[in-house]
């Protein structure tokens, strides 16, 4: 028998807490015990005391590693482990010239030499504790760029919390056991990012509707207040694609019911909302109400299922509902009992599923969050362990059990979670957003690194509270935020209970004019961007880039955080980016929707590469309509008179497109003499091609000329002399 069933759990976990103290020594280099590779470019270390057969179950991977052979002559990027002042470091050193982005999702600029976060998923309302440096989610990982372009990646495989320094070297500092290591080392940090996907997992592709605006507030109640905003969306002609139900909607904050007085008819609600081409989507919290009542809290107590406290029994904690009980995601059975929640739930006609407080937060204890002893089941590959070691994946397991669920109660459609707290690799479960900002220019500004270098960390889905949470919005700052806003891969506003109204009408008709135009100028562009995210999902490439990746050679660009390209071919320069480092090359402004972002003051000018074609669709109000009839193509030229875009076109929503009822069209441009031709290039996929007309937009140095024709066949222009 093995001592570990002699002992009580609570003294289990009192030992795991102290396990590193007890063997503590003074600082004390590591040899390294294994230093393989996993294939090309890829490299595995563990340090001595960790042999390969007692490597712990990987969250971030999705196969465990299997160390191959020794390292290739010449390997480049080593740790070196060592252990001091009670904790486990793996240290990695970087040339000089080297930038260093990712540590996932991080407060200031988007080069992250110099600066430490701590990876302990808190639940941070206006990024106050600690200053920020730790929030809602943690990717123990950094991309690095070197001097040349080339780029490689470190992964630390920990869950426990963990210090991240990035002063002169990389180094994962952290509470818990020794660790592994994985290097990527690839020509360019698109290549290393590819790679990061491929070992931890692609984002699914989300349907069609999750890429529009998405108009929040905690909370919209009663129901009849949730019509109203949907009526005076289309109303004003704003496009919307979803709407939000915060913790209101819930009868006593217990999750999985709906307020008989405020939401009575939920089924109604979702109707109305899907008859007027909205879809909606649903808070639910971890934290169950300890309620002998509640059908939630019987079935979790006769299944088992909760996270233990002291004596092995379920840890209590207060949170929103009062005291509350919370599931033990580490359990498989838990996960199968809590997605079978979501059966009747989604049967209410709920579109999408917001996981909130899920790091987890529980309210008036230290640290806010449960205690670090308290002890998770664990099942499966997951071994029995404390709260300490599983904290950083408790967001993480609940979105894959909340994803589990929504696919088995709707098994035609893709689902669409957003979860707060989540951990590298999370991106295969949820999209997330950036948690409880201000409505201030400087966390509007911030916001930009933020998406950015979580899209560095292998999470393309994210995106801020447009607007700005907490805080009053000043007209201006909301305007500003929405038209850059806009182009952000997830695009909803929210507001905090207390705040005066945000909606894009709130702040008057200037900003309610900009709010249109802005959200006009997206819904102009989602062809494109569903492009970007069907490639995202295949890829790992993020969709919202930082402008290096236009040439990760080029030092200049390496620290501009302001300015964004979203794919490859669109740069958005904020109107208060002074002096911005812009990639080399001729990026022409672009018009979508009759704005003149060189004069306005909001809209941030919008240029378009040469050598680029963009597929743009019609204004629509929402993804419920066809927005492809006419498709316009956007060509901008290269120096050599060509040009060329993909497009790609599915159902939206459904897994058709996974038996091939897709359609990716490249398009090609081609300049002879004063002829330009557009012409489809090649196909993939068995979607037949619609019957459409085409428009073809040139933009030339001197204006724009345009012609139309039928998509399919070649579109000729003249260009005048
Ligand atoms: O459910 C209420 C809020 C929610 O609106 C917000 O987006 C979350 O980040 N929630 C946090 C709980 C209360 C925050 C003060």
């Amino acid at each position: 028998m093995k001592i570990s069933n002699l002992l009580p759990r609570s003294a289990l976990a009192l030992l795991a807490i102290l396990a590193v103290p007890l063997c503590a020594e003074t600082f004390a280099p590591r040899a390294t015990g294994t230093a393989a590779t996993l294939g090309d470019g890829l490299a595995f270390f563990l340090p001595a005391d960790l042999p390969p057969a007692r490597v712990p179950h990987s969250f971030a991977l999705l196969e465990p590693a299997r160390p191959g052979g020794a390292l290739p002559a010449g390997w480049r990027v080593t740790p070196q482990f060592s252990f001091s002042e009670n904790r486990t470091r793996a240290t990695i050193a970087i040339e000089t010239g080297t930038s260093l982005y990712g540590t996932g999702e991080v407060t200031g600029p988007l080069q992250r030499n110099g600066r430490t976060v701590t990876l302990w998923n808190t639940d941070n309302f206006r990024y106050e504790k600690n200053a920020g440096l730790r929030l809602y989610q943690s990717h123990p990982w950094v991309l690095a760029v070197r001097a040349d372009g080339s780029a490689f990646g470190v992964l630390a495989d920990t869950t426990w919390g963990t210090e991240l320094s990035l002063n002169g070297s990389i180094e994962f500092s952290s509470d818990g056991p020794s660790f592994p290591i994985l290097v990527i080392d690839r020509d360019s940090p698109q290549a290393v990012l590819g790679e990061l996907a491929r070992l931890t997992g692609h984002m699914p592709l989300p349907p069609l509707w999750a890429l529009g605006y998405q108009q929040c507030r905690w909370s919209y109640q009663p129901a009849a207040r949730v019509r109203e905003i949907a009526d005076s969306f289309r109303a004003r002609q704003i496009p919307c694609d979803v709407l939000w139900m915060d913790i209101d909607y819930m009868d006593g904050f217990r999750v999985f019911t709906f307020s008989p007085k405020e939401f009575p008819d939920p089924r109604g609600l979702n109707a109305y909302l899907h008859e007027h081409g909205f879809k909606s989507v649903w808070m639910i919290d971890p934290g169950v109400k300890a309620d002998p009542a509640d059908a939630t809290y019987t079935s979790g107590t006769a299944a088992d299922v909760w996270v233990h406290g002291a004596f092995d029994a379920p840890y209590a904690g207060d949170v929103w509902p009062g005291e509350c009980r919370f599931p033990d995601f580490t359990r498989p059975e838990t996960r199968a009992w809590w997605a079978g929640l979501y059966k009747n739930f989604m049967a209410a006609g709920v579109d999408g599923v917001w996981n909130d407080m899920n790091e987890p937060a529980v309210f008036n204890v230290p640290g806010g969050t449960m205690p670090p002893h308290n002890w998770h089941r664990g099942g499966g590959d997951i071994a029995p362990g404390t709260h300490a070691r599983y904290h950083n994946v408790y967001g993480m397991l609940m979105a894959c059990a909340s994803r589990e669920g929504i696919m088995a109660a709707n098994p035609g459609k893709r689902p669409f979670v957003l979860t707060r707290a989540n951990f590298l690799g999370g991106q295969r479960y949820a999209a997330t957003w950036t948690g409880d900002n201000m409505s201030t220019w400087e966390h509007f500004r911030m916001a930009i690194p933020m998406t950015l270098n979580l899209g560095l960390s292998g999470q393309p889905f994210n995106g801020p509270d447009l607007g700005g949470f907490t805080g009053t919005a000043e007209p201006e700052l909301w305007g500003n935020w929405v038209a850059v806003g806009a182009f952000f891969p997830f695009c909803r506003a929210h507001a905090e209970k207390s705040t005066p109204p945000k909606e894009p009408w709130a702040f008057g008709p200037e900003v309610e004019a900009v709010a249109r135009t802005a959200l006009q100028r997206r819904y102009r562009l989602l062809p494109y961007y569903y492009t970007l995210f069907e490639e995202s999902s295949r890829t790992g490439q993020p969709v919202m880039r930082p402008v290096f990746f236009a040439d990760p050679k080029d030092p200049a660009l390496r620290a501009e955080d302001r300015v964004f390209l979203v794919g490859d071919d669109l740069l958005v320069v904020p109107k208060w980016a002074a002096q911005p480092a812009l990639p080399h090359g001729n990026w022409r402004t672009v018009s979508l929707v009759g704005e003149n972002s060189t004069k306005d003051k909001y809209h941030p000018d919008l240029r378009i590469r040469e050598g680029a074609i963009v597929p743009l669709g019609r204004v629509i109000q929402s993804t419920a309509e066809t927005s492809l009839d006419p498709l316009t193509l956007l060509v901008s030229l290269d120096g050599q008179g060509r040009a060329a875009g993909r497009l790609y076109e599915d159902a939206g929503d459904g897994y058709g497109y996974q038996k091939g009822d897709f359609l990716l069209t490249t398009y090609r441009a081609v300049r002879e003499g004063r002829t330009v031709t557009v012409t489809v290039d090649h196909t993939e996929g068995f979607r037949p091609r619609p019957s459409r007309p085409v428009v073809v937009q040139l933009v030339t140095d001197s204006g724009t000329i345009e012609a139309t024709g039928r998509d399919g066949q070649p579109v000729t222009l003249t260009l005048t002399p």
